[in-house]
């Protein structure tokens, strides 16, 4: 049965800023993806200082809103989504239980490959008690299957990429490789092995691109072998670090938000695992890897899995990187493999409409 059209919508999405830049990265990415499709989102940010670098022109239709305890509280809309479990102030909940016609309430998880996502993506949440009293909140899962729902993936992100023109943005963008050198670029925690990274990347002619904050800083001051030449960037904007992801051969990424994007990028690309005190992200990394390696040449799988591995210190030594042109085709036919699925917010639109 094909799908019910969902009409524009209004929506709130609260996005609570715990650290980094992850939290309101995703909730900038579904908020201007909704508004592309013709909604409108108020987006409830705690602190929107990012947002000035992540989308300085903004976009139509989405309207940022610095959510502090004295913001004034408007009517909700037909939508209330709340970003990794930050609750919405209980005074919008009452008004949103009082409405004629309840908006629907979904509480959109952290991204993870973990077996837990298919279970509990879909689940209701009743609310026994409380000012939402008998709403029911939905939990709502990002993932790769088909049994999760999706990744976000903005309608037109395919072509885009591929009438890219790398070299024009790069002289823009004051990026000059020398003839014949790779791009990398890096954005990662404080921690990662940079002095075994540089190693490594002196196998062969590179410009090293480094981000903001930890890659920048971390690299600044190591020795350089020969073939490396380093430049750090300033901070670009969401779709001006989507590009660098899409001209670079190599993206050392970390989160959430820029993990997907490279994922897009199809060029080989290793994740910096957000670290947690108890360990949980070494589980969460051997199952995003034996999810993504599946079906790869062994020798290179086992190679993919041993450089991230080691990459988040969960094994000694860095080794040599995998084969470049091998890890791209291996990288492009798992983003074949995800393009092939519904997309997170086509998925949330139909979840909308069913459950309104
Ligand atoms: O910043 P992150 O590490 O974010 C998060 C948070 O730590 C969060 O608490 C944690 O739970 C989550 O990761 C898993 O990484 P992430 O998700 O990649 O977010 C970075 C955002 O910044 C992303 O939207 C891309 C954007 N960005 C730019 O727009 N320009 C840039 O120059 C760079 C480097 C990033």
């Amino acid at each position: 049965m094909a799908p019910t059209p969902c009409p524009a919508l209004h929506w709130d999405l609260f996005c609570r800023v715990v650290d980094n830049y992850g939290d309101i990265g995703v909730c900038w990415r579904l908020a201007a993806d909704l508004a592309g499709r013709g909604h409108t989102v108020r987006l409830w940010v705690d602190d929107p200082t990012a947002l000035a670098w992540i989308a300085p022109d903004g976009t139509p239709r989405v309207q940022p809103i610095h959510w502090t305890d004295a913001t004034p509280l408007p009517e909700p809309g037909d939508v209330v989504i709340e970003a990794f479990g930050c609750d919405p102030p209980a005074a919008f909940v009452a008004a949103m239980a009082a409405c004629p016609r309840p908006p629907a309430w979904i509480n959109l998880e952290y991204l993870s490959a973990e077996p837990y996502v298919e279970r509990s993506h879909r689940l209701p949440s009743p609310q026994a008690s409380g000012p939402g009293a008998r709403l029911i909140k939905w939990f709502f899962y990002p993932g790769f299957t088909a049994a999760t729902g999706g990744l976000l993936r903005e309608p037109g992100l395919v072509a885009t990429q591929a009438a890219f023109d790398a070299p024009r943005w790069l002289a823009a963008n004051g990026i000059a490789p020398h003839p014949g050198e790779r791009l990398v670029s890096l954005f990662c925690y404080p921690g990662a092995p940079l002095a075994a990274l540089l190693g490594r990347l002196g196998d062969a002619p590179t410009l090293l691109l480094t981000t903001p904050g930890p890659a920048t800083d971390g690299v600044a001051g190591l020795p350089l072998p020969t073939a490396v030449r380093v430049q750090p960037l300033p901070w670009l904007s969401q779709a001006g670090y989507d590009r660098l992801l899409w001209a670079c051969a190599l993206n050392l990424v970390r989160g959430e938000d820029s993990f997907v994007r490279a994922q897009w990028a199809g060029a080989p690309f290793a994740w910096h695992i957000y670290p947690q005190h108890d360990g949980a992200h070494a589980a969460k990394l051997d199952a995003f890897l034996a999810r993504h390696l599946q079906g790869a040449p062994a020798a290179l799988g086992a190679a993919i899995g041993a450089w991230m591995r080691a990459w988040n210190g969960l094994q000694p030594e860095l080794p040599p990187l995998p084969d470049l042109q091998d890890w791209a085709a291996h990288t492009r036919r798992w983003r074949d493999g995800l393009c092939a699925q519904p997309d997170l917010t086509t998925q949330l639109l139909a979840f909308v409409c069913e459950k309104r």
